[in-house]
Formats: C-alpha cells, sequence, structure tokens
C-alpha cells in the first residue's frame, strides 16, 4: 500500500502454509530499482528441510543499476513513446563487481569452506532481464522456486527471470582448491529493443586453514575460473532448464493441483505499438509509441518471453509450449501430477502456458508482466476473486492504522 514521504509504516501478517525465499519491493513505477529486499520464511520450528541441512544459507539478490533516476527514464520513455534508457550494470547484493569500469573493489564475494553445503537464496529483483547464472567449476542443485519445494535437479546454469526466486545448493569442494572462482550472471533476452548486455560477477573464495594459508597467498596471483553462459538469445537452454522444474510432491510435501476446472480463461499477452498522437513524433518503431497489452491482438511486434507475475497465490504451470495453444489437443498432455508450483513463470517467447490455480483468496489481485518496461507499457490486468459463503473467504477489511493518502 502507498504510505506518505518521511513516514513509516509497520506490516503485519501472518505466515500460514508458506516457508521459502520470497521478496518484498515496491510497486509504484520503477521504484523497485532500489526499494527491495528478501524474505526469509524458515520451515516451522522442528519441521525439517526434505534435504540436509545446509551449512549455511546465503541470499544472493540480482538488481540492476541506472546511472540516472529511473523515474525519469520511464517517464521520458513514456513520453517519447521509445524504449527506456537501458540499466549501465547488473548487481549481485548491491555489487557490480570487476567486469564493471573502476568496480572491482564493489565486488560480492561469497566465502566458503571446503567439504561444506551452502544453500543460496537467489532473487532476481532486475528490473527488466531475466537472467542466466552460474559459478564457474560448480554444480548447483536446485531444491526450490518462488518458496516451493522442487524435485532436485543438478545444474550448471540456471535461469532465473525478475520476480523469481531460485533456492539452490552449492557443495563446495571436498578440498581446498588452488584457485577462486566467479560467479557470473548476464540476461537471457529475445526481444527486438535494446538491452543491457553486460555481466555481473562475483567471486567465490576458499577460506584459508593455518595448513593451507601459503597455497591462499599464491592463489591472488591466478585469475578467478570463469563460468561458461548460454548465448544472450539461448531459447533452447532457457526451455530445457524450465522443463525441468517439478514440484516436489511428496506425501509432506504435496503438489495440490486443481484436477477440475470451474472457470476456463484465455489470455493473450503481447508487446506492439500505439500510433503516435497528431502534432507529436514519436520515438517507437516507425514513429509509433511501445505499447503493451493483455488480449489486444493488434499491431503485435514481435515475440518475446514474458515473466508473468500472479499476486494473491501460486498456481500450478500445468502446460507450455511454442506455437499457438491448441485447445483439442494440449490440454491431453498437461501434467497434473508434479508441475511445477510457483507465482512468476515464462511465457516462452511466442508460445503459451496453462496454469491452474484454486481461487481461495478473495481481494483484487494485479497479474503483470516483471519486465517492468512492460508492466509500464501496459502489460498488466487485475483478477477480481469474490468472496466466498463462508465466513473465513471473506475479505479482511483495512488494517485500523492504513495509512491516509
Ligand atoms: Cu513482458
Amino acid at each position: 500500500m502507498p504510505h506518505p514521504t518521511g513516514h513509516s509504516y509497520v506490516y503485519n501478517y501472518t505466515i500460514t502454509g508458506q516457508r521459502g525465499t520470497l521478496w518484498w519491493h515496491a510497486h509504484i513505477s520503477w521504484l523497485r530499482s532500489t526499494v527491495y529486499g528478501p524474505i526469509v520464511i524458515l520451515p516451522k520450528l522442528g519441521v525439517p528441510y526434505p534435504f540436509a541441512k545446509p551449512y549455511k544459507e546465503v541470499p544472493i539478490i540480482f538488481g540492476e543499476w541506472f546511472n540516472a533516476d529511473t523515474e525519469a527514464i520511464i517517464k521520458q520513455a513514456l513520453q517519447t513513446g521509445g524504449g527506456p534508457n537501458v540499466s549501465e550494470a547488473y548487481t549481485i547484493n548491491g555489487l557490480p563487481g570487476p567486469l564493471y569500469n573502476c568496480s572491482a573493489k564493489d565486488t560480492f564475494k561469497l566465502k566458503v569452506k571446503p567439504g561444506k553445503t551452502y544453500m543460496l537464496r537467489m532473487i532476481n529483483a532486475a528490473l527488466n532481464d531475466e537472467l542466466f547464472f552460474s559459478i564457474a567449476n560448480h554444480t548447483l542443485t536446485v531444491v526450490e522456486v518462488d518458496a516451493i519445494y522442487v524435485k532436485p535437479f543438478e545444474t550448471e546454469i540456471l535461469l532465473i527471470t525478475p520476480g523469481q526466486t531460485t533456492n539452490v545448493l552449492l557443495k563446495t569442494k571436498p578440498q581446498f582448491p588452488n584457485a577462486t572462482f566467479f560467479m557470473t550472471a548476464r540476461p537471457y533476452v529475445t526481444g527486438l529493443g535494446t538491452f543491457d548486455n553486460s555481466t555481473v560477477a562475483g567471486i567465490l573464495e576458499y577460506e584459508a586453514s593455518p595448513k593451507t594459508i601459503h597455497s591462499s597467498l599464491s592463489i591472488k596471483k591466478f585469475p578467478p575460473y570463469k563460468p561458461a553462459l548460454p548465448p544472450l538469445n539461448d531459447t533452447a537452454y532457457a526451455t530445457n532448464f524450465t522443463n525441468k522444474l517439478r514440484s516436489l510432491a511428496s506425501a509432506e510435501f504435496p503438489a495440490n493441483v486443481p484436477q477440475k476446472v470451474d472457470r476456463q480463461f484465455f489470455f493473450t499477452v503481447g508487446l506492439g505499438t500505439n500510433p503516435c498522437p497528431k502534432n507529436k513524433t514519436c520515438q517507437g518503431p516507425n514513429g509509433t509509441m511501445f505499447a503493451a497489452s493483455v488480449n489486444n491482438d493488434t499491431s503485435i511486434l514481435g515475440a518475446e518471453s514474458h515473466p508473468l507475475h500472479l499476486h494473491g497465490f501460486n498456481f500450478f504451470v500445468v502446460g507450455q509450449g511454442f506455437g499457438n495453444f491448441d485447445p483439442n489437443k494440449d490440454p491431453a498432455k498437461f501434467n497434473l501430477v508434479d508441475p511445477v508450483e510457483r507465482n512468476t513463470a515464462g511465457v516462452p517467447s511466442g508460445g503459451w502456458v496453462a496454469i491452474r490455480f484454486l481461487a481461495d483468496n478473495p481481494g483484487v489481485w494485479f497479474m503483470h508482466c516483471h519486465l517492468e518496461v512492460h508492466t509500464s507499457w501496459g502489460l498488466k490486468m487485475a483478477w477480481v476473486v469474490l468472496d466466498g459463503k463462508l465466513p473465513n473467504q471473506k475479505l479482511l477489511p483495512p488494517p485500523a492504522d492504513l495509512p491516509k493518502c
């Protein structure tokens, strides 16, 4: 909720049936470029993780850094109809790292001990960019996305869209290695416009024990190992990664996939243009203004991946594919057993995604593309979820201390 400049407000809420990594962020205009942070919900006392307890847990938050006021950037873009200026850098926990000019001193360092398992709670808080991420010479085990456990799988590289969170286990090498390792992220891009194609790097550094202190001094002479990331437009990699995500769906952590559907909805999402107003010049494609929309197929520019985020609910991604959705053929292939459950899912470039959720949370809920520039251009809508008949199915009244505008 909005609160006035210079005031503070304490949010009071009860967490029921949720645990894992989520995040908070501002939701007016582009303020979330700097106003964001992690929410870590621990399991209830005495309830273990469905994997061995990690030695340490570390939040890894990707951000996007602009050498300008982001409010001015989006305001200008909406006035001219052109694409907004892109960021100068990506950041890991606020730090851009050594691959940017004069930034080596602002590098995130993950200091680890050999032979331990670390859990990285990764969050993509970047404004406009899906990111590939990898740590050189290390394998990551994905165990959770958007605060829901998944069937663990190993990967060298992961894809995380704005809005999403991913918990991974990082097993460090059994012995002190004579090296340091870069962890890097750079975008996955399917759109036509300009984008920030730079790479953020942090360093995975093994702490030296007294026995290894000598070699730890000598490794400073060698450059860190660098991970290999996919090409910026590697849709095949992105698809392959996304297809590996399955709900854990165990007895203890079941996947309550709705088996029958009461209401079906069909939405189209896309990026297009609006005509330039008379007596004005516009900087969008061919003198138009960029626009994005839900359920408006006119002036579609080109296919692009859109990480759609739904407020108020988790949903199950029961199917996805490329090309047009076929209501006669595709539902037969839906996964109603262990589909991934999350709150932000990429609609594949030029493709479709089918989601199911139980509408058990009354209210007006925003659904939007988590690429902030697409939201600004109009790729947004709201669900109205009505009260149910039972007392616990009613919208709660606003808090007594709701800030006044
Ligand atoms: Cu989008």
